[in-house]
């Protein structure tokens, strides 16, 4: 364990980890099946176009979240977009700035335009109180994202979206295996749609979903992800490619195998997190309702620097110094990203939790390649670093500017 500043990385020191710990490394689930999966694919040589482990994969996932309709994708971004297209948004839609920028991006790819909400400052999700001052006439929809994990505000969206007429799909990237008053994610909205990128819990390398309990919405769906065919040589709508492959899906398939596993993990890992960052002033580490059922996929926490006196990027750069490769998910908003960013020169002003929340927030590495021991000596430099934080401060201010 390190215990002077002197034994920090950023400082000359050796690392804290010879090799990086990261905040998405793939949980990779029993390998043997895995390659007996891969080896029927190559036996039964089909390899894609809804194939049986495609099938099966839908049929796991729509009995888990206890929904009529899974539709596998190739990704979320792909997923999001179909089912943003499928659903009849247009013209704009209001979106938390607070995401991964394949939330607004997959409005704005068919140009539709994204309207960034704030967030409240206790969920970190989007506000519902500053939706009903966004719409305009050319409104059509609402975008939420279970941020971390964390439910929206459902209730208070679907009274929205129905006030107004408005569509109302979730981003749930992060939060399949969670519920919302005891109420799979998956089954609000008009559609919600899952990530299952390599870097998620439950992965399938690549891999998403849009799930509904609308039949007309699914068949669209089902109809868009494969070029809009119905049947052989007969197509019925616009559409693109958004296939799950049967790769994929086999990889999805042994991830599931083993979900109950790495949410145990996760969830271990968030409560070892708990108290080793407990009482570290400054440092809030995002909690988790634990009378819903919860994936524990990401350890967020808070830097607020006029207490800690030392910076969110620089306790990063002193984490990554050791090896430990926390990343600031989400930094800096979509609304300070191009195109938005030239599109909307003025939007911060009306987000003013959104940027305060991503110049303080931190993901700390986390799931199956993690363990108690690697968490505790994450917490320990961190304890270390705000300890220190004016000598810190002064060392860094000394060091010669990097060319
Ligand atoms: N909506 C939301 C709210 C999302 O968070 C995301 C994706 C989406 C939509 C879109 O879902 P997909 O279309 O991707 O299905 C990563 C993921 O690529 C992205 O899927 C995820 N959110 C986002 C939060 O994280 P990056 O740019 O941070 O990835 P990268 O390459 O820097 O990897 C993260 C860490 O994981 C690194 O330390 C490296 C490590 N890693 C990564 C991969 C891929 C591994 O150790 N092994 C690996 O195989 O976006």
């Amino acid at each position: 364990m390190k215990k002077t500043i002197d034994d920090l990385a950023i400082f000359g020191a050796p690392p804290a980890f010879s090799k990086s710990l990261h905040v998405g490394r793939p949980n990779i689930g029993n390998r043997e099946k895995l390659m007996q999966r891969i080896n029927y694919i190559l036996d039964s040589r089909w390899l894609t176009n809804d194939g049986t482990f495609v099938q099966e994969f839908e049929q796991r996932i729509a009995e888990i979240v206890g929904v009529k309709h899974c539709i596998a994708m190739c990704n979320a971004t792909i997923a999001l977009e179909i089912a943003i297209r499928a659903s009849g948004m247009t013209g704009e839609v209001i979106v938390p700035s607070m995401t991964f920028v394949a939330t607004a991006h997959a409005l704005q790819w068919q140009e539709i335009t994204p309207v960034f909400c704030d967030i409240d400052p206790v969920t970190c999700n989007i506000d519902p109180k500053k939706i009903e001052q966004m719409i305009t006439p050319r409104t059509t929809g609402i975008i939420g994202v279970h941020l971390w994990s964390r439910p929206c505000d459902v209730d208070a969206l679907a009274e929205l979206a129905q006030k107004h007429n408005l569509k109302l799909i979730y981003d749930a990237a992060h939060a399949f295996g969670c519920s919302y008053n005891g109420k799979m994610i998956g089954n609000f909205g008009d559609a919600e749609v899952f990530s299952f990128h390599a870097t998620k819990f439950l992965n399938s390398a690549e891999g998403g979903a849009v799930v509904t309990n609308d039949d007309e919405l699914a068949q669209k769906i089902r109809w868009m992800k494969n070029f809009g065919f119905e049947d052989v040589d007969l197509v019925v709508y616009i559409g693109t490619n958004g296939k799950m492959n049967e790769f994929s899906a086999a990889m999805g398939l042994t991830s599931l195998e083993s979900l109950d596993e790495i949410i145990e993990t996760n969830r271990q890992n968030y409560f070892h997190y708990r108290k080793e960052l407990s009482g570290i002033p400054g440092v809030t580490l995002a909690q988790f309702n634990e009378g819903e059922k919860c994936n524990y996929q990401y350890i967020i926490v808070q830097i607020d620097k006029d207490v800690t006196g030392i910076s969110r990027d620089e306790i990063k750069d002193i984490l990554w110094s050791e090896n430990i490769l926390a990343r600031r998910y989400f930094y800096p908003g979509c609304h300070r990203m191009e195109p938005y960013r030239s599109y909307f020169p003025h939007a911060g002003l009306l987000l003013p939790e959104t940027e305060r929340l991503a110049d303080r927030v931190l993901a700390l590495p986390t799931g199956t390649a993690v363990g108690a021991a690697e968490i505790s000596e994450v917490a320990n430099i961190i304890r270390l670093a705000i300890a220190n934080s004016k000598q810190i401060g002064e060392k860094l201010g000394n060091r010669p500017a990097a060319s």
